[in-house]
C-alpha cells in the first residue's frame, strides 16, 4: 500500500481554522478509506521549509505518494476520486458530469466567495473595502441563487454524493462568517447534509487537532500561513 503524505499548517489564525484547504484532501482520503500522514508546517522549524517547498507557491496542501507530488486541492481531490467509487461514479457520463461540478465549485463559486472573505477578514476597516463590499455580496448571491435552483429537490449536485459535493461544501463553508447561506435554506441544508458525513467530521477533527489548544499559542509567532 502506497504511503500518502499531505502538508498542512500547524498554526493558522482562529478565523481560518476548519477552512484551510488541506481539509478537502483529508475529507477525500477519509471517504476513499485511504490512510495518510500529515506533514505539519510550523515556521521556525527547518523541516517546514522543506515541506513548504513541496508546493510551487509555498501553499498547502501538497500531496506525496510514492514519489508522485501533486498540488492544488482540486487536482488532488480529483486524483483520489478517480480511484474511489465513494467519490466518483464509474459510468463515464456520470463521472464527467460530476467532474463538471467539481470545476464549477472551484472556478465559478469559489472566486466570488473568496473575494468577499478577503474583504471581510483581511481588510474590514479599509474605505475601499467598505465601498466594494455590496457588489461583492451581490456577486456571491447571484451564484448562490443559481446553485440553490440546481439543488432544489435534490440531495446532491448529481444523483448521489460525489467529490463535487465535497468541494462545493468546503467552498460554501468559507461564508461561515456571514448570514448569506442561512438566507438560502436549500443551500444551508445541503451544506449541513454533507458536513454530517462521518468522513467530513473525521477530517475536520484531524485538521483542528493540528492547531494549538491554548489561546496564547494563537500568536503568529507559533508559525503557519495566512490561512487563505
Ligand atoms: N488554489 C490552491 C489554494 C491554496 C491556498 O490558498 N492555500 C492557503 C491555505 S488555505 C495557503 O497556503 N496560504 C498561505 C499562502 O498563500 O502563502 C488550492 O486549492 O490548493
Amino acid at each position: 500500500m502506497a504511503r500518502i503524505k499531505i502538508t498542512a499548517f500547524g498554526w493558522v489564525p482562529p478565523f481560518a481554522r476548519g477552512l484551510v484547504r488541506d481539509l478537502r484532501v483529508r475529507w477525500a482520503l477519509e471517504e476513499a478509506g485511504l490512510a495518510y500522514e500529515e506533514l505539519l508546517i510550523r515556521h521556525g522549524d527547518p523541516a517546514s521549509e522543506v515541506h513548504l517547498g513541496l508546493q510551487p507557491f509555498g501553499q498547502v496542501p501538497a500531496y506525496e505518494e510514492d514519489g508522485l507530488l501533486l498540488f492544488e486541492s482540486g487536482a488532488i481531490v480529483l486524483h483520489i476520486a478517480e480511484r474511489s467509487d465513494a467519490l466518483l461514479p464509474s459510468e463515464p457520463g456520470a463521472r464527467a458530469r460530476a467532474t463538471s461540478w467539481m470545476f464549477a465549485a472551484l472556478n465559478t463559486i469559489e472566486p466570488p466567495i473568496q473575494n468577499l472573505a478577503e474583504i471581510d477578514l483581511f481588510y474590514p476597516n479599509e474605505e475601499w473595502a467598505k465601498q466594494r463590499r455590496p457588489s461583492a455580496v451581490e456577486a456571491v448571491n447571484s451564484r448562490l441563487l443559481k446553485l440553490s435552483e440546481r439543488l432544489e429537490g435534490r440531495a446532491y449536485l448529481e444523483d448521489r454524493f460525489t467529490a463535487a459535493d465535497l468541494l462545493m461544501t468546503t467552498v460554501l463553508r468559507i461564508l461561515r462568517h456571514t448570514d448569506l447561506l442561512a438566507k438560502m435554506p436549500v443551500l444551508d441544508a445541503y451544506r449541513k447534509r454533507c458536513e454530517a458525513r462521518p468522513a467530513f467530521q473525521k477530517a475536520l477533527a484531524d485538521q483542528m487537532a493540528a492547531f494549538p489548544k491554548d489561546e496564547e499559542s494563537d500568536a503568529p509567532s507559533g508559525g503557519g500561513g495566512s490561512g487563505r
